[in-house]
C-alpha cells in the first residue's frame, strides 16, 4: 500500500450493489463478492483502490477519521452522524427511500396530535425525529431502537415510529400506515476533507465519474 492508496467504505447489501455500477463507470471493478467472502478489505481491478466493508451507520465514522478516504452512506445515516469532518459532494440518487412517521392502522394520529397528546415514538433516527416533532410543536418521548421499529406499535412500546419506507410492504404486512412523509432519502458520496487535498487528482476523477453516472440514475 502506497500512501496514494485510496480506500472506499461501503456497506453490504443495497449500498454495495447500487454503488457497483458507479464504480464500473469510473473503470473500477470489485474483484470479490462481500456476500461470499469473509474479507473486510476487498481488492479492486485498480491496485491503488480498495474497498472496506463496514456497517452502514459506521461509514461516516471511517471517513471522518480518514480510515477511509471516501464512502457511500444514506442521508438518514449522515443526518444522525452529523457530518463532522466530511465533505459531502454528491447525491448519488441510489438506495432511495423516504423517512416517514407510521402508526398502527387503528391509531388516530391526527386526533392525538390535535389534542396535544404526548406521543411515544420509537426510532433509530432520534435526531431527525426530534427535529421533526419539535418543528410541529408535538411533544414526544423518543425511544431509541436499533432495528425492527415496525414492532413498536404492535406490542405497545410506542404510539408511532419514524422509519424508512421504500415499497411500503413492511408497513402493510404489519398493519401499519404512513401518516407523515418527513423527507426523501438517497445515498451520498462523502469524502474525508484532508484526503481531498492530499489525494485530489485521483479522488477527483473518481468523484467526477460517480457524478456523471449518478446523474443518469436520476
Ligand atoms: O441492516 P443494518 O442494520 O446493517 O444497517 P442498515 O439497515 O442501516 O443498512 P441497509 O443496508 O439495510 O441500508 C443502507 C441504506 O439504504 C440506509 O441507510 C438507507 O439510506 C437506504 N435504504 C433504502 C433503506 C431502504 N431503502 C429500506 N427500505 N434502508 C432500510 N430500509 C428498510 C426499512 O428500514 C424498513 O425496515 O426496509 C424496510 C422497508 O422497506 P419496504 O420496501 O418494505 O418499504
Ligand atoms: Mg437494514
Amino acid at each position: 500500500m502506497t500512501d496514494q492508496t485510496i480506500t472506499l467504505a461501503l456497506s453490504k447489501g443495497r449500498i454495495f450493489e447500487e454503488t457497483l455500477p458507479l464504480l464500473k463507470a469510473a473503470g473500477i471493478e470489485v474483484t470479490e463478492d462481500p456476500e461470499k467472502s469473509r474479507k473486510l478489505i476487498l481488492p479492486t481491478s485498480d491496485p491503488q483502490i480498495r474497498v472496506v466493508i463496514v456497517r452502514a451507520s459506521d461509514v461516516p465514522t471511517y471517513v471522518q477519521y480518514g480510515a477511509a478516504d471516501f464512502g457511500v452512506a444514506g442521508k438518514d445515516v449522515l443526518l444522525e452522524h452529523g457530518g463532522e469532518g466530511l465533505y459531502q459532494p454528491i447525491d448519488l440518487h441510489i438506495a432511495k427511500c423516504r423517512m416517514s412517521v407510521a402508526v398502527h392502522s387503528g391509531f388516530d394520529y391526527a386526533n392525538a396530535v390535535r389534542q396535544g397528546a404526548r406521543l411515544r415514538v420509537a426510532t433509530k433516527y432520534v435526531q431527525v425525529a426530534r427535529e421533526h416533532f419539535a418543528e410541529k410543536g408535538v411533544h414526544v418521548d423518543l425511544i431509541k431502537l436499533y432495528g425492527s421499529m415496525e414492532l413498536g406499535p404492535l406490542v405497545g412500546l410506542s404510539d408511532a415510529i419514524v422509519d424508512l419506507v421504500s415499497t411500503g410492504s413492511t408497513l402493510r404486512a404489519n398493519n401499519l400506515v404512513e401518516v407523515e412523509h418527513i423527507m426523501d432519502i438517497s445515498a451520498r458520496l462523502v469524502v474525508n476533507r484532508a484526503a481531498l487535498k492530499l489525494k485530489r487528482e485521483k479522488l477527483q476523477s473518481i468523484i467526477d465519474a460517480f457524478d456523471r453516472a449518478s446523474r443518469s440514475e436520476k
